[in-house]
């Protein structure tokens, strides 16, 4: 047997028969027999590790707390039932689901996919997001790998008789190297929602967005793909299905300054492209099924 097929059979065969393994630090890594990677944490169902050509494309701050007793800042956040805050409903900042335990389901694979499975229950809620959110459901979330694709897909089940809503995005921070060499594609002449200022509603102007100072804008009705280009080469392809709209976030010098789990500096290094239906409420009836995510490959 030709020598470095005895070195390389091992990785194959691990990633080929044990494609996902649980850690000691309840997350869930798996391995594509590529040689891609991604690890998953059964807190927040949040994808905290993408690496393609041993690269990580996500980007995780070195200050993110990993106890639990925080969302993560970093990786994908599972932003569900609402976005930002709401005066209605007494749940904190983006909802329950980025700071919940989720339950690993198991694996799936599936042609060239190596996917895992979460979900999310109402009865693993605390009493009091409960109460602030007293709707029956199951929410699922696989999470899929192939050679250069990394795919996260949210089901949200009504479980209840009456119809509820709710506002769901996959808040994913990118791993860039100079934020001022970025520019985001396919949002031009849309209408964004400027939380930089005020809430203004703006249309947008340019062919590409660049960041350049604070950034928090919810893009409505964005078309499937937009592209994240760095140096003006082509750097990730996001397309989204079942989601409306693409917020854009980089906090910029005074808000990195005011996040304890974030370096003052780490603003150059990543930007937000988050899909998501966050401009309007989903409306669901009782017993039915709505589903949503993205498909993001590293070009
Ligand atoms: O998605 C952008 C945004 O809503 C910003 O307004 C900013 O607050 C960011 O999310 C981070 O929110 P977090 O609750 O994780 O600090």
């Amino acid at each position: 047997m030709p020598c470095c097929l005895v070195f390389f059979l091992p990785f194959f065969l691990i990633s080929y028969l044990m494609p996902a393994h649980e850690t000691s630090h309840k997350s869930i890594l798996l391995k594509h027999p590529s040689g891609a990677e991604a690890e998953v944490r059964l807190f927040g169902a949040t994808v905290t590790s993408w690496k393609v050509d041993n690269t990580e494309r996500l980007f995780v701050s070195k200050d993110a707390i990993l106890d639990g007793s925080k969302a993560i800042r970093g990786g994908i956040p599972v932003v569900f039932p609402i976005f930002g805050t709401d005066e209605k409903i007494k749940l904190p900042q983006h909802g329950f689901a980025r700071n919940s335990d989720w339950e690993y389901v198991g694996l799936l694979t599936d042609n060239d996919e190596v996917s895992v499975r979460f979900s999310l229950k109402d009865n693993q809620l605390k009493q009091s997001q409960r109460s602030a959110w007293p709707h029956s459901f199951r929410l699922n979330y696989t999470v899929a790998l192939t050679e250069k694709t990394l795919r996260t897909t949210l089901v949200v089940k009504n479980e209840d008789e009456d119809t509820f809503e709710f506002k769901t995005l996959l808040h994913t921070y990118f791993q860039i190297s100079d934020i001022s060499k970025v520019a985001v594609s396919g949002l031009s002449n849309l209408t964004y929602i400027d939380k930089v200022q005020n809430a203004a509603k703006v249309v947008e102007e340019n062919q590409k967005v660049t960041i350049a100072g604070e950034v928090d804008r919810v893009y409505a009705n964005v078309p499937e793909e937009v592209t994240i280009e760095e140096d003006g080469q082509a750097k990730y392809r996001i397309v989204k299905t079942g989601m409306k709209d693409t917020v854009v976030w980089n906090p910029w010098i005074d808000k990195a300054k005011g996040m304890g789990d974030f370096g003052d500096e780490e603003y150059h290094n990543m930007v937000c492209v988050e899909v998501g239906s966050v401009a309007d409420w989903v409306k669901l009836g009782g017993g039915q099924t709505w589903t949503g995510g993205q498909v993001i490959t590293a070009l």
